[in-house]
């Protein structure tokens, strides 16, 4: 903020109504809102300049916005433990916001490297019923991992490993 004044005198600058943990220091306003700014916006903050007889103001509005703390993908099932039968039907499980994509690509991995494609693309619904191919091999470190089919960088894993067996 600046002001001048055209008999010289210079204005003092000040600021009513600051939001909880701003700063208006040398005509300068600075604010991080906090976690939960975003309740009591829009804020309203009164810019004065006064040289002592005149003076001038501004009111602004400030508007904070949420930001949505639901990670872009979330695998929930199997996320560690579980243990998959061949032939079974099993239930994967993912959370995942409608702006993540309207289509997931889900893979298996194992030890760290992928095994098999589990489907290339399935609606971003948040469940899918997998039946487990008798071909897998027997024994741990599975995990599943869950993409937005239009954006690789949207991805969760499971946290931990699960099984397979006969
Ligand atoms: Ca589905
Ligand atoms: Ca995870």
């Amino acid at each position: 903020m600046t002001a001048t004044d055209p008999d010289g005198t210079t204005p003092t600058l000040s600021a009513q109504n600051l939001p909880s943990g701003a700063t208006f220091t040398a005509g300068v306003f600075s604010w991080t809102p906090s976690f939960s700014a975003a309740a009591s916006s829009p804020y309203s903050v009164t810019f004065v300049a006064s040289d002592g007889q005149a003076q001038d103001s501004e009111t602004i509005s400030i508007t904070v916005n949420d930001v949505p703390t639901q990670p872009a993908m979330l695998v929930v099932s199997p996320n560690g433990g579980e243990t998959w039968s061949h032939r079974q039907y099993v239930q994967i499980q993912w959370s995942a916001p409608q702006s993540s994509g309207s289509n997931v690509r889900i893979e298996l991995w194992r030890n760290g490297a992928m095994l098999r494609t589990i489907t290339n693309s399935t609606f971003n619904d948040g469940a899918l019923t997998y039946r487990v191919p008798p071909f897998l091999p027997e024994g741990g470190g599975y995990r599943i991992r869950i993409y937005s089919a239009t954006n690789g960088a949207i991805m969760d894993e499971s946290d931990g490993a699960f099984s397979v067996t006969s």
